[in-house]
C-alpha cells in the first residue's frame, strides 16, 4: 500500500525510500498516487555541475564528511550519462564516495541520464521529492556538465555549483558560456595544480558585477578536494548561499521550471519518432497525408 510506504518513507526508513524509487523509477502501480500525496518539504537540493573529471564526486565525498560532522542527513543522486562507460561512471562514483556508502546517515544513489547528449534522468524531479519527503537534511544531485544537464539541474536545484579546473591563462575565456550563467558558486578544484591563482584571478575578474547581468558577485572558491580539509570554506559557501536561495523569488521560478519539465514529460508521452514515421508513412501510402492536419490531433 502506499499509504503505508508513505508514512515508512517519511520516518527516515531507507528501505522504504528505496521501494518508492524504483516504484516511481519502474511506474509501477499508484506510483502518482504516491507523488500526489506528498507533504509539502522546505530541504533544498545542492547541484554540483562541471565538465568530466573536474573532482565533483570527490568533492561531493568531502561534503559529505563535513556535513555528517555537523550532525546532518546527506542523500546524494549521481546521474551519469548513459554511455557504453556509463559503468565506469558509476563505479568511479562507488569508489569515490565509497567511504560513506554504509553510513547510517547517507544515502547514495546513481541513475542513468537519458542519452548519450546529456540530460537528467527522465524521473529526478519525482526522485528528489522523494528525497525531501524523507528525512535529511542535505540533498545533493551530482551531473556531469555535458550537452542539456547543467541546463537542467540549474532549473532544479536550489543552489548550484559549478566544477572547474584550473586551465592555462587565457582559456577561462572559453569556458562553457552555459555554466557560466547557472553557477551560484564557482570551484576552481585541484589547486594544487600550477597556475590556479592566476585562473581563480581571472575568474573572478570575469564574474564582478561590472562583466555579467548578476546582482550579486559569485563567490569564487579555491578547493584540493583530494584534501577533504580544503572543503570548508565551500561548505561555509554552501550553507550561506542556501539561505540566500530562501526567497520566495527563487522558489517560485523552481516550481514553474519543474511544472514546466513535468508538463513537458506528460504532454510527449505517446510521442515517439518511430511511430510518427508510421503513421505518415499509412496515410501517404492513401495519399492523404497533410504535415499540419496531422500535428493537428496532438
Ligand atoms: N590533483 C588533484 N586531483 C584531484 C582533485 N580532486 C579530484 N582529483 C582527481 O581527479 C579525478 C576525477 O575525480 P572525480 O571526483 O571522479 O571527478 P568527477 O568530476 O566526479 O568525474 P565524472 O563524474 O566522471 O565527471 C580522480 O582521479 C580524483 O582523484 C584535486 O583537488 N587535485
Ligand atoms: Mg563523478
Amino acid at each position: 500500500m502506499w499509504q503505508d510506504l508513505l508514512e515508512r518513507l517519511r520516518s527516515g526508513d531507507a528501505r522504504a525510500l528505496a521501494r518508492s524509487i524504483s516504484m516511481v523509477e519502474n511506474e509501477l502501480p499508484e506510483y502518482e498516487l504516491m507523488l500526489r500525496n506528498l507533504p509539502s518539504s522546505n530541504t533544498k537540493i545542492i547541484g554540483i555541475t562541471g565538465p568530466p573529471g573536474s573532482g565533483k564526486s570527490t568533492l561531493t565525498n568531502a561534503l559529505i564528511g563535513y556535513m555528517i560532522g555537523n550532525r546532518k542527513k546527506v542523500a546524494v543522486i549521481c546521474v551519469d550519462p548513459s554511455s557504453p562507460f556509463n559503468h565506469g561512471a558509476v563505479l568511479g562514483d562507488r569508489i569515490r564516495m565509497n567511504e560513506w556508502y554504509t553510513h547510517p546517515d547517507v544515502y547514495i544513489r546513481s541513475l542513468a541520464s537519458r542519452g548519450s547528449l546529456g540530460g537528467l534522468h527522465p524521473k529526478t524531479i519525482e526522485i528528489t521529492d522523494l528525497l525531501k519527503a524523507s528525512r535529511f537534511d542535505h540533498i545533493i544531485v551530482e551531473t556531469v556538465g555535458v550537452g542539456q544537464s547543467e541546463v537542467e539541474i540549474a532549473g532544479l536545484a536550489d543552489i548550484t555549483i559549478v566544477v572547474v579546473v584550473p586551465e592555462a591563462g587565457d582559456e577561462v575565456q572559453t569556458m562553457k558560456a552555459g555554466l557560466m550563467e547557472i553557477a551560484d558558486i564557482f570551484v576552481v578544484n585541484k589547486a594544487d595544480r600550477p597556475d590556479a591563482d592566476l585562473f581563480v584571478k581571472n575568474l573572478r575578474t570575469m564574474m564582478a558585477p561590472a562583466f555579467h547581468t548578476r546582482y550579486h558577485e559569485v563567490p569564487v572558491i579555491k578547493t584540493i578536494a583530494i584534501q577533504k580539509e580544503t572543503v570548508k570554506d565551500l561548505y561555509d559557501a554552501v550553507i550561506h548561499e542556501l539561505h540566500k536561495a530562501h526567497s520566495s523569488e527563487k522558489r517560485l521560478h523552481l516550481l514553474a521550471e519543474k511544472a514546466f519539465w513535468l508538463i513537458q514529460q506528460k504532454r510527449m508521452k505517446d510521442v515517439d519518432r518511430a511511430k510518427l514515421r508510421q503513421e505518415i508513412e499509412q496515410l501517404s501510402l492513401q495519399n492523404k497525408f497533410n504535415l499540419y492536419r496531422f500535428v493537428d490531433r496532438f
